[in-house]
């Protein structure tokens, strides 16, 4: 261009002088002085808005520059065209101004990006922490394990979080009611199924199977089944993706009327969304799912086999009470007998009885198969009493893992297991009733799960540990597997964790926070305080309704529980004592939808809090929260802060001193100082490099082994 222009100023002089005509020689007129073009400038961001910790980049070209001066929240001289990458770590709003120059002119813009906290806390540990220490002044024994801020803090997801959707169901049951009984959930064919059965206490019958239907927290159906009681559905897989739903009988109603516990059992179609009738009492008050033959197709271990037991006018016995469930087909089941250590059946007992005649028991069981073994820990077991050749020595009121041939059912070891925790552990324990003294002992063991928690190839034992006295309580133990010797170790692996809670029947693992290790989520009413009262405390504060997070390494921590759940429930009642108000409607059922979202369907009576009956009237409640659980603080995704796989849990649980740098406030969480330090000490984020993942991404259903 300025060649250009001096090209033709020069033209313009030679026409000039051609115009002299005189006889000197033309003088040249002096050039005008070219008016420089003005300074111009480019400036933009490839973002406005980030999180903390991403990078803007910013980009610029100038045209008849000489010099670019950064100022604001960048500084420096600039190249005239050019772009850099800025990591912007501060939650705030960040203003870039560029100024580029020449001698006589210059050019300024300005930008800003928008830098967000991804962190959001919960508001209620302030609230918490009373509620715990208004029920720790009332006992001896702890109300629970590690309940420090730093765990409630840096993992509860908020309150603000969940939501409600409400809508109006009609049943004319006044004993529609959660207690006694425990859930699960599956997703079938995009929907999801919350499953739920119950007996009623000293009511005879008065069972109601549940199942609320759902897509992506949308109230799809309700179905229902009023049976005589039963207490846990069991969602049965098949190798080719289809289920059947077997809810066992129980109803321990019949007890206050002299009769055993048994009732009908029946089974859920997924496909027609019929309940249809078994044929088959049963008094099932424990049971696992596995897979027995190994063929794919889940099978189930239940307690409650002997109804055919002749006393009761049955003409064959089958067995001391426990079985298993092989499923060859919808509603089609091949029952196999399983005797517990040193039974001794009676083929007749018109005949008399034999010798060492009797049966052991157990409350809980469960199973698994491998390399021709079948492995059963059962809970709450006693042996025959009356055998006086008892071959299998296991002290009374403890548990034990029964090792059989899985051929032909003989018993090839058995192993005691470490005392319930509550019973090593708990000072003034009582027995419930003296029919336990020397069999369910001082811990009523009601359920049972052999999973690898720690991810090292063997299969710990998780057992629920209830105490029905004053101090009533619910602690799931945790036995760990170290080669073979079992260990009880859970007061080092619960975290954030109230045992002032409902009786814990059930738990189910899946992976909520989507890491490949399985996590916990647990089931059971709202028996809190028991018989005791405690001023202020809101009644759901005591149900048993976690989800608790493993850290890959078989340590869990509770990221949910009741008072997030239940925001829409009068929190106010706190009458522990009134009968009218431990069971109405149907406590949240948890659900991990095919999406990996975290949902919870519940039932509530219309217009009345707490115990009423609405004249059949009852609002269903599908409570979800509004992202997906991850394992950054908080349960957000740390990919949000450029940490994608981050695990805030095992972060904190296994670096002291970030631990204690979170403790102390120098960071706001454990995230922040991986970022700031961590990282560059080489602390580590998760437990991928220490453990083995055996499935990178479950299904979102409740897994039942990780084999
Ligand atoms: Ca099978
Ligand atoms: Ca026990
Ligand atoms: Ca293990
Ligand atoms: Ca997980």
């Amino acid at each position: 261009m300025f060649r250009t222009i001096v090209i033709i100023l020069s033209a313009l002089s030679l026409a000039s002088c051609g115009g002299g005509g005189g006889s000197s020689e033309p003088t040249p007129a002096p050039a005008p002085v070219p008016a420089p073009a003005p300074t111009s400038l480019s400036f933009s961001t490839d973002v406005e808005e980030i999180y903390i910790h991403n990078i803007a980049t910013l980009t610029w070209t100038s045209a008849n520059a000489s010099s670019c001066e950064a100022s604001g929240d960048w500084e420096g001289s600039k190249e005239l065209n050019g772009s850099e990458q800025l990591t912007l770590r501060d939650a705030r709003e960040f203003t870039f101004n560029l100024k580029c120059s020449s001698s006589n002119s210059n050019v300024e813009q300005a930008l800003s990006v928008t830098v967000n906290s991804p962190y959001l806390y919960p508001d209620h540990w302030d609230e918490t922490q009373t509620y715990f220490n208004n029920v720790q002044e009332q006992f001896k024994n702890p109300v629970g394990f590690h309940l420090e801020e730093i765990w409630f803090k840096s993992l509860t997801i908020p309150k603000s979080r969940f939501s409600s959707a409400l809508s109006d169901i009609f049943l004319e049951d006044p004993e529609f009611r959660s207690d006694v009984g425990y859930d699960t959930w599956i997703n079938y064919k995009g929907s999801t199924y919350h499953l739920s059965c119950n007996w009623v206490p000293q009511k005879y019958g008065e069972g109601v199977a549940k199942i609320i239907e759902q897509e992506q927290g949308n109230f799809k159906n309700f179905y229902s089944y009023e049976n005589e009681g039963c207490n846990h559905p069991l969602p049965l897989k098949n190798s080719d993706g289809s289920y059947q739903v077997v809810f066992p009988g129980h109803d321990e109603g019949k007890l206050a009327f002299a009769e055993a516990p048994f009732a009908p059992s029946f089974v859920f179609n997924l496909d027609t969304k019929e309940f249809v009738d078994m044929k088959l009492p049963l008094g099932s008050h424990g049971q696992a799912i596995f897979d027995y033959d190994l063929d794919g197709d889940d099978d189930f271990i239940t307690n409650g086999f002997n109804h055919t037991d002749p006393e009761r006018g049955n003409t064959e016995l089958w067995n001391c009470g426990w079985g298993i469930f092989q499923n060859n087909g919808f509603n089609d089941f091949e029952l196999i007998p399983l005797n517990i250590p040193d039974d001794v059946l009676n083929p007749n007992r018109q005949n008399g009885f034999v010798e060492n005649e009797g049966c052991g028991g157990a409350m809980s069981a469960d199973a698994y198969v491998e390399d021709g073994l079948l492995y059963v820990a059962y809970g709450d077991f006693n042996q025959n009493r009356n055998n006086a050749d008892a071959k299998w020595l296991i002290e009374r009121e403890r548990n034990a893992l029964v090792i059989y041939n899985a051929n032909d059912l003989s018993i090839n070891e058995v192993i005691q297991l470490p005392a319930p925790y509550v019973e090593e552990n708990f000072v003034d324990l009582e027995y419930y009733e003296e029919a336990w003294i020397g069999n369910n002992g001082k811990s009523h063991d009601t359920h049972v799960q052999f999973m690898d928690i720690d991810y090292d190839g063997d299969k710990d034992i998780l057992i629920s540990n209830q105490s029905y006295w004053y101090e009533k309580t619910s602690v799931l133990q945790i036995i760990m597997n170290n080669e073979g010797v079992y260990v009880d170790e859970t007061s080092e692996r619960l975290f954030n964790w109230n045992i002032k809670s409902g009786g814990l029947h059930q738990w189910n693992f899946s992976d909520v926070n989507n890491d490949g290790y399985l996590d916990i989520s647990t089931t059971d009413g709202c028996g809190g305080l028991g018989a005791a009262s405690v001023e202020g405390i809101p009644r759901p504060w005591g149900c048993q309704k976690k989800v608790a997070v493993n850290d890959g390494t078989g340590h869990f921590l509770q990221i949910i529980g009741p008072m997030e759940i239940y925001q829409e429930v009068d929190n106010t009642g706190t009458d522990y004592t009134n009968e009218e108000l431990t069971g109405s409607g149907l406590g949240a059922v948890f659900s991990l939808d095919e999406d990996k979202r975290a949902r919870w369907a519940w039932i509530s009576p219309k217009d009345c809090n707490d115990g009423c009956y609405a004249d059949g009237n009852w609002v269903l409640y599908i409570t979800s929260i509004d992202f997906n659980l991850s394992t950054g603080p908080n349960g957000i995704d740390p990919a949000l802060v450029g940490e994608p796989g981050f695990n805030e849990f095992y972060y904190l649980l296994h670096n002291e001193s970030a631990q204690k740098a979170v403790i102390a406030g120098e960071y706001e969480n454990g995230l922040e100082h991986y970022i700031a330090t961590g990282k560059a000490e080489g602390l580590l984020p998760n437990a991928k490099s220490i453990s083995v993942i055996v499935v990178d991404t479950y299904d979102s259903n409740p897994q039942h082994s990780i084999n």
